[in-house]
C-alpha cells in the first residue's frame, strides 16, 4: 500500500501535464424539469456534448443557448442555441422534432466560458454552464489570448460571457482534472505494481 502511495505522489504531477493530451470526447447532459445533470460541462476542441431531454411534462419544451444581450432570444449576433427540445417525438409524422441537442465542438472561435439559458416553454428558466478550452497539445490551434486582431493588454484569459463566475468555472475545472489525474495514477500504480 505505502509502494501504490509513493507511486501515486511520483506520478500525479506528470500525468495532470499529460490530462490535456486529449481524444475527442462526448459528453451527455440530462436535461430535467428542474435541473441538468450535470450542471456544468468543460470541454475541449473536438469534443461532442449532447443535451438529452428528458422532461415529460405535457407540452413544455425546452431551448438551452446563449442569449448574449438578455433578450430573451437566441437570434443575435454570437448567440446559438439548441432550437426547440421536446420531450418525446412522432418520428413518423414530426421529422423534424428533435429530443437532444448534439453539440459538435469544432470551432476555435467557440473557446470560452458560457453561462447558457434553459428556456421551458411555460415561461420557467434554468442556468447552465459550458466551459470551452483550447487542446493546446495539438500544436495547431492558437492559444489562449494570442493576439489575433485587436489587441487588448492582459488578454491572458478567455472572456467569461454574460457572467462573473470565472473562479467557480476555474475551481471546477480544476476538481475534474484532479480527479482525471488522480484515476489515472491509481491505474499506472495499479499497473506498475503487477509489473
Ligand atoms: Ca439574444
Amino acid at each position: 500500500m505505502r509502494g501504490t502511495l509513493l507511486a501515486l505522489i511520483l506520478v500525479f504531477p506528470l500525468l495532470a501535464g499529460m490530462a490535456a493530451a486529449h481524444e475527442p470526447d462526448t459528453f451527455t447532459v440530462i436535461v430535467r424539469e428542474d435541473s441538468h445533470s450535470p450542471l456544468a460541462v468543460s470541454l475541449v476542441i473536438n469534443d461532442t456534448v449532447q443535451y438529452y431531454n428528458v422532461d415529460n411534462r405535457t407540452n413544455i419544451t425546452h431551448n438551452i443557448g446563449l442569449d448574449i444581450n438578455g433578450d430573451g432570444d437566441f437570434d443575435d449576433e454570437g448567440e446559438f442555441s439548441s432550437g426547440i427540445l421536446q420531450s418525446e417525438c412522432d418520428w413518423e409524422n414530426e421529422t423534424d422534432c428533435r429530443v437532444a441537442w448534439i453539440f459538435v465542438i469544432n470551432d476555435t472561435a467557440l473557446v470560452g466560458n458560457y453561462m447558457l439559458s434553459d428556456l421551458h416553454s411555460d415561461g420557467g428558466e434554468v442556468e447552465v454552464y459550458l466551459n470551452i478550452s483550447t487542446d493546446d497539445h495539438g500544436g495547431s490551434t492558437p492559444v489562449i489570448g494570442e493576439c489575433l486582431g485587436d489587441c487588448i493588454e492582459d488578454e491572458s484569459e478567455p472572456e467569461m460571457k454574460r457572467s462573473d463566475q470565472s473562479d467557480l468555472q476555474k475551481g471546477l475545472m480544476l476538481a475534474g482534472l484532479m480527479m482525471f489525474g488522480g484515476a489515472s495514477a491509481l491505474l499506472v500504480a495499479t499497473l506498475m505494481q503487477r509489473a
